[in-house]
């Protein structure tokens, strides 16, 4: 009784480009609008590794890293009543008010409701719920799922049906719907078109995946790790590509490969140049290229304007344009359904103990996604 915080274990981010230490920190109960959540599991996605690398300019440190996580409420603070203790939940990076200029215009998924104080690693009151001996530990993308314990605004969290395995469905917190999103949201997919897909990771295997089930006519994977076609060719990709087989530049490549160019186009790594291949090598005239990587710290884009000027458009997404709260659950409700799998996504499974073996996996290319078990 009267008791303020709690202690969970977490992976704590205590500086730039160094392993994640496991401790117990506290974490301040949930406040007014606020909810407790028992983090069961979460995916490992490179937007993770990005800013543990140093390269965010919106990184903090000390933080608690995670954002594709699965999880079950466990105490909700005043006012709360969208959410209840027991209900299963997706946590939110892009959260949805429903109330703010974004959420009405129907146009975004993008609500602003908590943008800044979520991008300063802060609750939406300002202050911060973790902390280690006083010393105040930032929150990371409104989620921080590498903590079994964790609490966000109830605006940032889907309620999900009961019966999903949180240890699988945890992809759909980010990966695996930002990939299938951007496929209909973004990019607007039609049956026989043909795709360019930059980047067999989590993210461009959901774009596949996406792709196949707008019934995609050909499908162009592009990684310069091979091993990542095989799956990529199992989920449905038609062509794997190597830039470096090639002496001239990709986007060629896949222009003579496709009479003219692609319809669509993903870039799915975060690599500035590849954005320009991603670009350059769609369709003169229609064709429309997507942004879903993130790019470090001070990197621009580039190409000639003449690529816009003769009908090739630029555009980019986040969360696959998914609004989390209305309609994550139907993504949820689409696997439970069989529509699509997640096994094939999850490569390596883990305790929170080995979770910067994760990283590593992911760094030597050896992963799609590692899901750490708490
Ligand atoms: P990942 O590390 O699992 O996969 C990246 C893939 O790109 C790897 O297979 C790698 O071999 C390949 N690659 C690297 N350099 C390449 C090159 N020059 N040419 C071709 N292939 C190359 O990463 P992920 O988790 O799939 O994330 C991919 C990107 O998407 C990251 O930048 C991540 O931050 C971003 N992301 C964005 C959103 C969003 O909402 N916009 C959501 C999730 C992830
Ligand atoms: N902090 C970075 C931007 C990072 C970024 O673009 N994040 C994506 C989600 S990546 C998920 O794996 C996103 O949601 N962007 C919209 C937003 O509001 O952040 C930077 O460059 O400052
Ligand atoms: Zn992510
Ligand atoms: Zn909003």
């Amino acid at each position: 009784l009267g008791q303020t915080s709690i202690k969970t274990r977490a992976a704590v981010a205590w500086k730039a480009g160094a392993p994640l230490s496991i401790e117990e920190v506290d974490l301040a109960l949930p406040k007014k609008g606020e909810v407790l959540v028992r983090i069961v599991a979460t995916g490992v996605c490179h937007t993770d590794a990005y800013t543990l690398s140093g390269d965010d300019p919106e990184g903090l440190f000390p933080a608690i890293l995670g954002h594709e996580g699965g999880g079950i409420v466990e105490m909700v603070g005043e006012g709360v009543t969208s959410v209840a203790v027991g209900d299963h939940v997706i946590p939110l990076y892009t959260p949805e008010c429903g109330q703010c200029k974004f959420c009405l215009s129907g146009k975004t998924n993008l609500c602003q409701a908590i943008r800044t104080t979520q991008g300063k690693g802060l609750m939406p009151d300002g202050t911060s719920r973790f902390s280690k001996d006083g010393q105040t530990i930032y929150h990371y993308m409104g989620t921080s799922t590498f903590s079994e314990y964790t609490v966000l605004p109830d605006i940032a969290l889907a309620k999900i049906p009961k019966q999903a395995p949180l240890e699988k469905v945890c992809l759909l917190g980010c990966g695996v719907t930002t990939g299938m999103g951007a496929v209909t949201n973004a990019a607007r997919v039609q049956p026989g078109d043909t795709v360019a897909v930059f980047g067999l990771g989590g993210i461009g295997l959901s774009v596949i995946l996406g792709a196949v089930m707008a019934k995609a006519g050909r499908i162009i994977a592009i990684d310069i790790n091979e091993d990542k076609f095989t799956i990529a060719k199992q989920l449905g990709a038609t062509d794997c590509i190597n830039p470096a087989d090639y002496d001239k530049p990709i986007q060629e490549v896949i222009v003579e490969m496709t009479d003219g160019g692609v319809d669509w186009s993903f870039e799915c790594i975060g690599n500035v140049k590849v954005m320009r291949s991603a670009l350059e090598c769609c369709h003169k005239g229609w064709g429309e290229s997507v942004i879903i990587g993130v790019a470090g710290a001070g990197q621009e884009i580039s190409t000639r304007p003449f690529q816009l000027v003769t009908g090739r458009v630029w555009r980019g997404t986040a969360f696959g344009g998914v609004k989390g709260r209305s309609q994550l659950p139907e993504y949820v409700q689409r696997y439970l359904d069989g529509e699509f799998e997640l096994d094939t996504f999850i490569t390596h499974t883990m305790g929170l103990e080995d979770i910067n073996h994760a990283f590593d996996l992911m760094h030597e290319g050896k992963s799609i996604r590692s899901v750490v078990h708490f």
